[in-house]
């Protein structure tokens, strides 16, 4: 197993002209076994699908250009931990480490799609003291199996719905593209989330320094 370790997201940098030019997001794919963590990482990185992945667990780095701002990212391809008694487990390295999450399912494999249920309430209870909803999209992979299919489409929509997350279906097997829609999405969903953040900041930045004045009256 190679995890490369980071330190938690270094958000963005400045040029000179004050500008927020390049854009910094942990990603983390989580999921059962098996479903094509390995396989939706590898597309979105080399654009290929080799078929077979091993069991290797690593962080790997990326950096695009995506309408002239440079976005680095860093990708977390999760192994699903074996003999853990609560299922969906999360540890807590990887929820404070993510800005947003992944959360893959194989259509064919409905015991996966209860897994990623549970992953996202354990994320939701984790994060729900942050101003800003945590970035989740949620996937059903395997689409070209179609014939072997246990999760409806339908299904996998109202979990999203209900939880506040993005929603696909892809086939890491058959497109590079829906590959690359969902790390897309995820981006833009993160920088929202920080928008938002920021926002909530200065808000409560203000009403520190009202409060500050207030009290300073109340004493003289
Ligand atoms: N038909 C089909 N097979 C897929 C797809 N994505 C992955 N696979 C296959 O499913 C198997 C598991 O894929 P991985 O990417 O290794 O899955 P994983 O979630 O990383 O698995 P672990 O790392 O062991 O937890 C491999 O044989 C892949 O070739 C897909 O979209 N369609
Ligand atoms: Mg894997």
């Amino acid at each position: 197993m190679v995890v490369q370790d980071k330190s938690n997201s270094v958000n963005s940098s400045r040029t000179m002209d004050g500008s927020q030019n390049k854009v910094e997001a942990n990603i983390l794919l989580l999921g059962a076994e098996n479903v094509g963590k390995s396989a939706l990482t590898v597309r979105f990185l080399t654009r290929r699908y080799i078929g077979e992945y091993g069991d290797i667990e690593s962080i790997y780095s990326h950096t695009d250009r995506i309408d002239g701002r440079e976005i680095s990212f860093n990708i977390w391809d999760s192994l699903h931990p074996q003999n853990y008694e609560v299922e969906g487990y999360i540890s807590e390295k990887q929820l404070q480490w993510a800005d947003g999450f992944i959360l893959v399912y194989s259509i064919c494999d409905r015991a996966s799609f209860n897994v990623v249920r549970q992953q996202v309430q354990r994320i939701r209870l984790y994060k729900n003291k942050l101003s800003a909803p945590t970035p989740i999209i949620i996937v059903g992979n395997k689409r070209d199996l179609k014939h072997r299919r246990t999760v409806s489409s339908e299904e996998g929509r109202l979990l999203a719905l209900s939880s506040d997350c993005g929603f696909f279906e892809t086939s890491a097997a058959e497109t590079y593209h829906g590959v690359l829609l969902v790390f897309h999405e995820l981006l833009d969903l993160i920088r929202e989330a920080r928008a938002l953040k920021k926002g909530t900041a200065g808000f409560k930045g203000i009403v520190r320094s009202m409060s500050a004045v207030f009290g300073r009256r109340r004493t003289e």
